[in-house]
């Protein structure tokens, strides 16, 4: 079923080739059309005054001052709009009896979380509206405020929201015994040799995406336009039209060149509902554009969660069962996918292992925190943590080498396809490949006989080996599998090829790249499929108008779904061109065959290129009976499955045992990704990845003051790595393609950061084990590390 071939043999020319991206140029350099740069005539400006308190009744707000100052054209407070903003979306409804809460744009009457939106002034300036909104006097009256996801959870806590009765949103249940997908948990706990109990907490990291949010709305046409630096056009397109009420067809949503998204941009905002409704009230065009603190104190956050893990196992290694129990925080409310975050991770609690039982139970919780939503891997990173830290607990508990427990319990590449234990189908896979060859990149043997070494002579720096071998769930797509899950919508993707007059091609896409290469990837995959030059094709994408259907781009699903809906509109005008080609040179239809953009007559020199039948086409003077003169086509994919990248990290680390201080030596991934369109782009998507996981093992964490403040609100504090922070990446691949796609292709965008997280915080455990230390919170800081030694050796 599955086959291990060498990276991109595949016959054709494109695909495979290293390609530097074409979308680069402007991108780099900022010549381009970010949504801040846009000026329209007539424009105004807005700005948010923000609640400075995480929760507080609001008794009054004075806006007369700053309704005195210059430029300002008006002053709205979530009272003057109470009527026209509508609640925003939460899209995934994970229990029929989750508890969601009237989520405004603007605070009415109380405000939930430090940064929630309380007043906007509009002026003609951006500073005018910045300097009025400061003249705002809002009178709050303290409620109480809950912060600790523990504590909220329990009967009795502060509520966050009163009227709900509870800051319980929903509790979702997973278990292998009741699914008939494998056997009982408790019984498998209560008959195991080994048991292994872990806490770990997933701490709150902030998406850090380089260009903030921005949105423009201009009404002053029949149809409203917005351009807004999303992820998502279509969908905020479809959710202002179901929560607002405008029609679908009178708005217009445009995604132009998006600096960084990481998840973070998959939302429908407050931002983009209060920019949309001044400017429909005002008739003029309006602007929003955030600041880093802003977006850092009010756009959605990611993780945040504590995992109660046991894992069961025999003595010789076989592991029999994993149980995981969370409490997630979602915040003050549920955003479009919140509550749906840790669902997406129920099914990988497994990894790539063949246990028989599980159990997976999830509460999810409100706090007076800014909401969290989908932030890169959203719910895998955290379940691949789960199961990849336990796994080197219980080596460590079994005095085994954490690859050979791995190896003893990973599903075998003969076992492809396999149906796991959480209820999916893994279509292929090859473990040992990928595990083989980042053993030998990194000299696995070699650095353990270092460390043995090091650990001898009780050097201040010891040395750590981590290892992380995982798989995970992603092209989010199936819409069949989707609506078993209660998502709100499907999966499919749309494409639309237009051959033009001269052999030119324009392809639309339903994805909405904001920095994954899709116009070049998507270039190379047309100039193959129809025999045109990369340089002929034009891929156009981001505009409901231009590319009227769409689903967007996240979960690492454009290459895999919409790249596959572009193949299939691409066979669609081959075909479309057939009869032409045959009337052109007077053949039969069966006699021809298309190879490098030309039609053949089978044993013959007779011959016509794809981009003559184009020309022809155009003409028209002479068509085959019933044909229609058009070459255009559309197709829509919806897979039969997800698709499930794979591979092994690995990460040496040295520790200053007096510092604490952590130094990543070497880091070597081995990832599998099925057949790879671009090695250039998935290379950088590897390297981009590694970073945001990395960060979350050793530097990043959103870090609230106990009156609910953020305090790491600036990148000063909030410690995104730079490139003197990480470390060198020895990446390599192995190529097992996949059977869910006719590209055998697997998702690359969010691989990196779901492996290398654990990896990482693997290797700092590893180095300091022998020092009595048996858990470090992340983010490993010098501090941390440095404490946990303190503690395990009995000092402070
Ligand atoms: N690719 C390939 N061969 C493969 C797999 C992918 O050549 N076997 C290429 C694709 O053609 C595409 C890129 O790699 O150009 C990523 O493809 P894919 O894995 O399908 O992921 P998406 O395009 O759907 O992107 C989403 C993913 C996610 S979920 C996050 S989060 C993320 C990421 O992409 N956010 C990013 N990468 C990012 N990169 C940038 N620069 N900015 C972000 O915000």
């Amino acid at each position: 079923m599955t086959a291990t071939v060498e990276p991109s043999a595949a016959a054709e020319h494109e695909i495979g080739k290293a390609r530097v991206r074409k979308e680069d140029e402007h991108l780099i350099t900022g010549r381009t059309k970010w949504t801040d740069n846009l000026v329209l005539p007539g424009m105004l400006h807005a700005a948010l005054l923000r609640s400075p308190m995480a929760h507080a009744r609001i008794t009054n707000i004075d806006t007369a001052e700053a309704r005195s100052m210059p430029g300002v054209v008006a002053v709205y407070t979530g009272a003057d709009l109470a009527e026209e903003q509508g609640s925003l979306p939460n899209a995934w409804q994970i229990t029929p009896d989750m508890k969601a809460p009237a989520a405004p744009s603007l605070a009415v009457d109380t405000v939930q979380f430090s940064g929630e939106a309380v007043a906007m002034v509009i002026a003609r300036t951006a500073a005018e509206a910045r300097d009025a909104s400061e003249a705002i006097d809002v009178d709050y009256e303290e409620l109480p405020v809950v912060l600790d996801l523990a504590a909220a959870a329990q009967d009795g806590a502060d509520l966050v929201h009163p009227d709900l009765g509870t800051n319980v949103s929903a509790v979702w249940v997973f278990d292998s015994a009741e699914a008939g997908t494998g056997t009982d948990v408790a019984d498998e706990i209560r008959n195991a040799e080994v048991v292994v109990e872990r806490t770990f907490r997933q701490q709150r990291l902030i998406p850090a995406f380089m260009e903030p949010r921005s949105v423009v709305v201009d009404p002053t046409a029949a149809q409203i336009t917005m351009w807004s630096a999303t992820q998502v056009p279509h969908i905020v397109r479809l959710m202002l039209a179901m929560t607002l009420g405008i029609p679908e067809h009178k708005i217009r949503v445009i995604a132009p060149d998006v600096g960084g998204g990481f998840g973070g941009k998959l939302q429908v905002t407050p931002e983009e509902v209060l920019t949309l409704l001044a400017a429909r009230r005002l008739g003029k065009p309006v602007k929003y554009t955030e600041t880093r603190s802003e977006s850092m104190q009010a756009a959605h956050h990611g993780r945040d969660q504590i995992q109660k893990l046991t894992i069961a196992a025999r003595r010789d290694g076989t592991v029999t069962a994993m149980k995981a129990e969370l409490l997630a925080d979602m915040g003050a409310y549920l955003r479009l996918v919140t509550s749906g975050v840790p669902i997406l991770g129920a099914f990988m609690y497994n990894g790539i292992y063949k246990f028989p039982a599980y159990h997976f139970a999830c509460t999810n919780v409100f706090t007076n925190k800014v909401p969290t939503d989908a932030y890169r891997g959203a719910g895998r990173p955290e379940a691949t943590f789960a199961i990849e830290r336990m796994m080197d607990e219980l080596a460590t508990e079994l005095s085994m080498d954490p690859l050979e427990l791995r190896e003893k319990n990973w599903i075998k590449h003969e076992e492809f396809p396999f149906d796991t234990v959480c209820g999916l189908t893994y279509d292929s896979g090859n473990y040992e490949a990928a595990t083989a060859k980042a053993k030998e990149l990194f000299d696995y043997d070699g650095l353990r006989r270092e460390q043995a070494q090091r650990r001898e002579r009780g050097d201040t720096v010891q040395l750590g080996i981590g290892v992380s071998t995982f798989t995970e769930m992603c092209g989010i797509a199936p819409s069949r599998m989707l609506g078993a899950l209660s998502y709100g919508a499907g999966g499919w993707e749309h494409a639309a090829i237009r051959m033009l007059p001269t052999g030119k091609v324009e392809v639309v896409t339903g994805t909405s790249p904001h920095g994954q290469g899709h116009e070049t990837a998507w270039s190379q995959i047309v100039a193959d499929r129809l025999g045109v030059p990369f340089e002929d094709v034009e891929v156009l994408h981001g505009d409901t108008q231009t590319a009227p259907r769409g689903l967007d781009t996240y979960g690492s699903r454009s290459l895999v779904v919409g790249a596959v809906a572009v193949i299939k509109a691409a066979e669609k005008v081959v075909e479309k061109a057939r009869p032409i080609a045959a009337h052109l040179m007077e053949a039969a239809e069966d006699d021809l065959e298309f190879t490098e953009g030309k039609f053949t007559v089978k044993g013959t020199e007779k011959a016509v290129g794809i981009t003559d039948v184009a020309l022809a086409v155009f003409a028209a003077h002479d068509m085959p009976e019933g044909v229609e003169p058009n070459l255009d086509s559309e197709a829509t994919f919806d897979p039969e499955s997800f698709s499930f990248p794979h591979g092994t990290h690995l990460c040496a680390a040295e520790v200053d045992t007096e510092t604490g201080f952590v130094k990543i030596r070497k880091y070597v991934c081995v990832d599998d990704v099925g057949t790879v369109v671009n090695p250039l782009i998935v290379e950088g998507q590897v390297h981009g990845g590694l970073a945001q996981g990395i960060a979350q093992a050793l530097y990043e964490d959103a870090v609230y003051d106990e009156s609910g403040t953020l305090l790491s609100g600036s990148l000063a504090e909030y410690l995104v790595p730079a490139a003197p922070d990480l470390p060198h990446f020895d990446t390599d691949r192995t190529e097992t393609p996949a059977l869910s796609n006719p590209l055998g292709a697997k998702g690359v965008g969010e691989a990196g950061t779901i492996a290398s997280t654990p990896a990482v915080v693997n290797s700092v455990l590893d180095a300091l084990r022998p020092l009595g230390v048996r858990d470090v919170e992340m983010p490993c800081s010098p501090m941390r590390v440095w404490k946990a030694i303190q503690s395990a050796q009995g000092g402070a």
